[in-house]
């Protein structure tokens, strides 16, 4: 699926030199600040490298700016199933597995939790390719002691069930339907027919979606407490949180198609949600926006 390794290698090779002289220009001083930090962990999920939707130019551009002592992937890092369809893979996306490939030499402990769309990972469990480590979940020790059970979060689709994209549904097609709706129930009034509420029936749906959401969020924590952890870290129903359920820390790190974010760890063991957005789209230079910390 990949260049061979030597290929990839001397490729890599070729770049090293430019990448430990290479500064982000920073827009201010918090983003100087960035660029020296480093953390203790970064957990990252839902990538989808081999699709158009993958911004791999920003998820560089943030690695970069985020070396850290552990690196936990976790899922849908690679669309093996889109891939299966159409091949896609531009240059970025090979920059993005090298970047991954270096961070585990230079020690960085990357830890591979295979997801459904990369299930084909799963062959890999308990075994290691390129200094990264693929396993079927992890548990994650926090610095300040908290035990963080590490999963993609596929395993819970079983659970809750309802179409995913009517989360997204927004205010503008409400309006929409409104007014679908009006002419709808004018037609059906001239046909001798009572009145429906199509918004009313939406309406249902997208709160059923965001019942999913939710569904999905308590199973994950309950099933985290059951097993005696403290927290949970999972990824993909590509929306980020961090919020304590029925005393179990969820947090979800979001994705790299839509919403750019990531969970990171302090050496403090502090928490945080992180949200990176592109300063200019070509360069991928960006900046963080905070979300949470716990
Ligand atoms: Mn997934």
């Amino acid at each position: 699926m990949f260049k061979p390794a030597s290929e990839m290698r001397t490729t890599f090779d070729a770049l090293g030199p430019l990448i430990p002289g290479l500064t982000i220009p920073a827009a201010h001083e918090a983003d100087e600040d960035t660029a020296r930090r480093r953390y203790r962990a970064v957990f990252i999920s839902d990538l989808h490298l081999g699709t158009p939707g993958c911004q791999a130019a920003a998820l560089l551009d943030f690695l970069k700016s985020h070396p850290s002592d552990y690196l936990y992937l976790v899922g849908d890092i690679v669309d093996g199933w889109q891939l299966q369809r159409r091949w896609y893979w531009p240059q970025a996306h090979n920059d993005v597995v090298q970047k991954l490939l270096r961070s585990a030499r230079k020690g960085c402990r990357v830890i591979y939790v295979p997801g459904n769309h990369d299930e084909f990972a799963r062959q890999f469990v308990s075994h290691q390719f390129g200094g990264i480590e693929v396993l079927e979940e992890a548990v994650h020790v926090a610095a300040d002691g908290r035990q963080l059970w590490v999963i993609h979060g596929d395993y819970f689709d079983g659970v809750v069930q309802c179409a995913k994209w009517l989360a997204y549904v927004g205010d503008n097609l409400y309006e929409f339907t409104l007014r679908l709706n009006r002419h709808l129930n004018t037609l059906r009034g001239r046909l001798g027919l009572p009145y429906w509420s199509l918004s009313a029936y939406l309406k249902h749906k997208v709160k059923k979606a965001l019942n999913y959401v939710t569904d999905f969020e308590v199973a994950v924590a309950r099933e985290a407490r059951r097993r005696g952890h403290n927290g949970v870290v999972c990824g993909h129903i590509h929306r980020a949180e961090m919020r304590d359920i029925e005393g179990v820390l969820y947090c979800n790190d979001g994705d790299w198609v839509e919403s750019r974010t990531a969970l990171i760890e302090h050496y403090d063991g502090r928490l945080e949600l992180v949200q990176w957005t592109p300063t200019h789209d070509s360069h991928g230079v960006g900046h963080r926006t905070e979300m949470e910390t716990v």
